[in-house]
């Protein structure tokens, strides 16, 4: 076992009152991972429970969960935490404010002495808790697999079920850069341990809306390309959401989804928030020569992996997108990255 995981363990394990986060809009991953640690967690005996400052999207409610998911630290009802454990996030901010404000040492009353854990596969993790089990991995969940198998744990019944979820959420079914023999090793390990595949598919795909349809239809349609194609982009105002009656998690693979499209290089979603400020994702199409989008959304405060990644700039969306035009451009172009601007229309034409 190696040094990390055995503290891990002894962190887990020393603790009785275990409180575990994941990062705000949770995906697949996040909400496996925080699914698979309270599973080890309540075969530990630990008291466990687990919050998200945003609510989970519809598309992953089926995912059974030993304990509600809270919505914030006030709906603990003066239960502290020994250990407070944050999974899939790459900073304390990602988890919501409550959980930066912890960090940043402002901590509810009687929190003194809660410990911090950090599981976590973003490679720019700055290792923002006392105890950080960050590694490149496919998906955290495949951390929260290691973690289970030190412990002797069979990946079966909800912890299996947890961890293949993170796993196809975070290699898109195997069909993403991050796929790897180990995972697929890890989801047949899974499947022999009694996951049935066609009735995962049922509970997690086969779910749409016909509204959710009906949006994606018009954002179809309404598909930008620059850069001869290499480049597709698509902008959601609030106004189109409403009109389907769609909220943002409907919206969750659509720009993944783009990259099917012949071509495309890296695909661009501007999501018009609330107050009128830009939501962006950006995925490429990973591989040896794909672009690091992960430095493009560092560009505009934000992060995620090479191939897949989003900031949320305080800007407005069509500013928003001629600026990211800017840095993108000359990074599918194969220029130097990010010194050189554009010319306006001097490098690209507008369609759709
Ligand atoms: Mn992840």
């Amino acid at each position: 076992m190696s040094d990390i995981i055995a503290k891990v363990i002894e962190c887990l394990t020393g603790s009785r009152k275990i409180l575990i986060g994941m990062h705000l809009g949770p995906d697949g991953d996040a909400l496996g991972s925080l699914a698979g640690l309270g599973h080890i967690c309540a075969a530990l005996g630990k008291e466990a429970r687990y919050y998200c400052q945003t609510e989970i999207p519809e598309d992953l409610r089926w995912l059974a969960l030993p304990v509600p998911v809270l919505r914030g630290f006030a709906e603990l009802g003066g239960w502290i935490p020994d250990l407070l454990v944050l999974v899939d996030c790459a900073s304390a901010r990602r988890a919501g404010a409550e959980t930066e404000e912890f960090f940043a040492g402002k901590r509810p009353s009687g929190w003194e002495h809660t410990k911090s854990l950090c599981i976590d596969h973003h490679f720019d993790n700055p290792c923002f808790a006392d105890i950080n089990y960050v590694e490149e991995a496919g998906a955290t969940a495949e951390l929260i697999a290691v973690l289970a198998k030190a412990l002797n744990l069979p990946l079966q019944g909800g912890l299996g079920e947890a961890i293949y979820l993170g796993v196809m959420a975070d290699t898109g079914n195997f069909t993403y850069s991050s796929t790897n023999p180990g995972l697929m090793r890890l989801a047949a390990e899974i499947v022999e341990s009694g996951l049935n595949v066609p009735e995962f598919t049922k509970k997690r795909d086969n779910t749409w809306s016909l509204n959710k349809m009906h949006l994606w239809g018009e954002l179809m349609q309404g598909l930008r390309s620059f850069a001869d194609g290499r480049i597709v982009s698509v902008i959601i105002r609030r106004a189109m959401m409403d009109k389907h009656n769609c909220r943002a998690s409907d919206l969750e693979g659509f720009v993944s989804f783009l990259r099917q499209l012949r071509g495309v290089e890296v695909s661009l979603l501007l999501r018009e928030k609330m107050n009128g400020c830009t939501k962006m994702s950006l995925r490429s199409t990973g591989g040896t020569h794909s672009v690091d989008v992960q430095a493009i959304a560092a560009h505009f405060g934000g992060g995620g992996h090479k191939s897949s990644s989003g900031a949320e700039p305080d800007i407005p969306i069509l500013q928003a997108e001629a600026r990211v035009l800017e840095v993108l451009l000359p990074a599918v172009l194969g220029n130097d990255f990010p010194q050189k601007s554009v010319p306006a229309g001097g490098v690209y034409a507008v369609s759709g």
